[in-house]
């Protein structure tokens, strides 16, 4: 347990004597927004509380199923709340519309693992080192020692493993292992689930990476790759912009490959970027931050207004500045 623990019994404690709660996660929600959201609702419904559970956007398809009980409805205009509690949300904004139901609150809770956090709730408990948010609320429901059922279980599971890339990336850590061996223990249908999340995707989710393989850049020494996604690239493949999700994997497993980058064209003049990086000192976290973005060193998005080719520009040129002095670094360091 980390030194932040005494936070986390502030919240506890909040939410055992709420009786309304309603949980709140980032627009486009992932595996591990959903799955942290859903093993919150249950555990808290399982209290006997009234919970609601809410987001900007639909669950993806493909995470469809771990709300069996259909716990996502969309709270009345006006509704109040004991407790809100925010999921995986780097900052206020990353809620998007979802925020407007929620004002009307005793109190506000922030959990999260973005390094980019701007503890913008009541009671905020922010572990940037963490694997997935999924991790922290499996030790927040340790810590209260309230019942871990089998389709939590499935939810968390879910979570830590989308957002670490099935234990691969950094953040991976033996604590991260643990809670894993812990959810099987629950009940996890491993197979299931991941047959679910990584063994079922659309045709067209493979008509769109077919057309990133296709037009992908390199540059850099074959250090930076990026690529472009528009409306067209969708409505020819008939992909969902859900189906974008996890594309750039393919393209930053690519060898001498450091940092990869997806530009997406949300609509004229408005770029979506998301970058992820393979060395640890290459900081896409950073790389955002300058274009009022977030996330962690590892992997990061930010939305910028600007034509395609002066978004593409300022991005590339401001992971290029790093991996150069990196490089002049390493030259320094290098010389007797
Ligand atoms: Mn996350």
């Amino acid at each position: 347990m980390n030194n932040l623990s005494h936070e986390l019994d502030r919240i506890l404690d909040v939410l055992q004597k709420a009786k309304s709660i309603c949980i709140v996660g980032h627009v486009l929600p992932d595996g591990d927004c959903i799955g942290s959201e859903l093993a919150m609702a249950m555990a808290l419904k399982n209290l006997g509380k009234e919970v609601f559970c809410w987001n900007q956007d639909d669950v993806p398809e493909k995470l469809e199923f771990l709300d069996e009980e259909n716990l996502m409805r969309k709270p009345r205009r006006g509704c109040s709340f004991d407790v809100v509690l925010a999921l995986d949300c780097a900052s206020f904004e990353r809620m998007g519309t979802a925020s407007s139901r929620i004002t009307n609150r005793k109190c506000f809770i922030n959990i999260d693992h973005h390094d980019s956090n701007t503890h913008y709730a009541d009671l905020n408990w922010v572990v940037g080192e963490s694997s997935s948010t999924g991790e922290l609320v499996f030790q927040l429901i340790q810590r209260a020692g309230w019942e871990i059922t089998p389709q939590i279980a499935n939810c968390l599971f879910t979570a830590i493993s989308t957002d670490t890339g099935s234990f691969q990336y950094r953040g991976t850590t033996p604590q991260t292992f643990a809670a894993a061996g812990k959810l099987l223990e629950s009940g996890a249908d491993v197979v299931s689930v991941c047959s679910e999340v990584y063994q079922s995707y659309p045709l067209a989710r493979l008509k769109l990476l077919r057309q990133v393989l296709n037009r992908f850049k390199l540059t850099e020494d074959n250090k930076i790759a990026y690529y472009w996604l528009s409306p067209v690239d969708f409505a020819r493949s008939g992909a969902e912009r859900e189906d974008a999700e996890g594309l750039i994997d393919h393209i930053r497993a690519i060898d001498p490959v450091v940092v990869a980058i997806q530009f997406e064209e949300v609509s004229p003049n408005v770029i979506r970027v998301c970058m992820r990086s393979k060395n640890p000192l290459v900081d896409v976290g950073e790389v955002a931050g300058m274009f009022n973005g977030g996330g962690h060193k590892w992997a990061s998005g930010a939305v910028i207004e600007g034509t395609r080719l002066s978004v593409q520009r300022r991005v590339v040129k401001a992971v290029r500045v790093i991996l150069r002095n990196l490089k002049k670094r390493k030259k320094e360091k290098d010389q007797p």
